[in-house]
């Protein structure tokens, strides 16, 4: 018979029995159990940046827009991050979770309006049933307004996610910048909707799990921020959903993961769309992934760029801040409901 856990997090619930059944609070019903085995692996593009800032520009923004509306998950390479900045990053990650527990519970919190925070599984305070992840979620833009908040051990986490911070800033900022091209926007556009910008970032800790089949890392959900830029390891589990089908995104050393998100969906009108995705884990290694949520500042005015807006193609969705969006999704029960039905410029009159 699975039992109920008392642990808070499962980083020291597996560490503090040998467990070869799953808690009952992880396991999900028959019909929303994720089926292993009917997962292609044609994965998503892959995109070399190398040309972003040459006479190949056009070319890149191209194949960008591209990825954006036909999968709205791409793969970069030759991004330009340093090797020993995410080297660096992935070790912090890695030596936070292996923190004795009464050093990383000082951080803990279930409120989602918390800056800095360790939490489990996907919103401890809506859902029903528990996803199979431990993470801690920090605020990291500007740097110097979260950093006194960020976790003092290990010893070098402040400097390392410091650096890591900058250089995934630099690299979404990039990315920003091409995907509002690829609209017929200017390129500034949508940087310039961001009000004074803000940077969120986990570090999502998957330990092995004794029944992967029975649960999720994180179940099938959408971002809320403008795009997602995420460093994984060398351990699959990410799946991304392409014409009803789950596609696995396995790794490819030295790439980044970039993926459309809520508020560029509704900037786009559209024309490019979040995308469910899911993490499924596995009975034999840990799994760590570290997403940077790029995003408005909560004051900023988000809805449909005008120039995107037409006859044919009328304001899909109405203007709202972030901080109003942002409330909203941390209320959501389901993380697959669609946070973004509350926004449609139909639901508002
Ligand atoms: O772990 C991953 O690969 C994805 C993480 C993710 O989707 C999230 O943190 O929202």
């Amino acid at each position: 018979m699975a039992s109920i856990t008392k642990s808070l997090m499962i980083t020291d619930l597996v560490s503090s029995e040998k467990m070869e059944q799953l808690p009952s609070q992880y396991i999900r019903p028959l019909s929303q159990r994720p089926n292993l085995q009917d997962v292609s692996h044609d994965s998503i593009p892959l995109i070399d940046l190398h040309d972003l800032h040459g006479p190949n520009r056009s070319h890149v923004v191209h194949e960008i827009g591209r990825a954006c509306s036909e999968y709205g998950f791409f793969q970069v390479k030759n991004h330009g991050v340093p090797d020993s900045t995410i080297a660096n990053m992935m070790q912090i990650a890695r030596d936070f979770f292996s923190l004795p527990e009464e050093e990383r519970l000082k951080t803990y919190s279930d409120d989602p309006s918390k800056t800095t925070r360790l939490s489990t599984s996907f919103n401890i305070r809506t859902e029903k049933v528990a996803s199979w992840r431990d993470y801690l979620r920090i605020h990291c833009y500007p740097v110097q307004d979260h950093i006194n908040d960020w976790p003092t051990k290990p010893e070098s986490f402040r400097d390392h996610v410091a650096e890591y911070c900058r250089s995934a800033r630099g690299l979404s900022l990039q990315l920003i910048e091409a995907i509002s091209e690829s609209l017929g926007l200017e390129g500034d556009y949508i940087s310039k909707q961001l009000g004074k910008h803000a940077q969120h970032m986990a570090l999502n800790y998957y330990p092995p799990c004794p029944q992967p089949d029975l649960t999720y890392g994180l179940p099938g959900h959408k971002d809320l921020s403008l795009i997602t830029v995420l460093l994984q390891d060398e351990v699959p589990g990410l799946q991304v959903l392409k014409n009803g089908k789950w596609v696995a995104v396995d790794p490819v050393p030295n790439t980044f993961i970039v993926n459309i998100a809520d508020q560029m969906q509704v900037l786009s009108n559209d024309k490019y769309k979040s995308v469910l995705h899911r993490v499924v884990v596995n009975s034999q290694k840990e799994r760590v992934s570290v997403p940077t949520f790029y995003c408005p500042s909560p004051d900023a005015v988000i809805g449909p760029a005008p120039a995107l807006v037409t006859d044919e193609e009328p304001a899909v969705y109405r203007q709202f801040t972030y901080a109003e969006y942002y409330k909203k999704f941390w209320n959501i029960e389901l993380a697959n409901e669609d946070c973004l039905d509350a926004f449609k410029a139909s639901a508002s009159s």
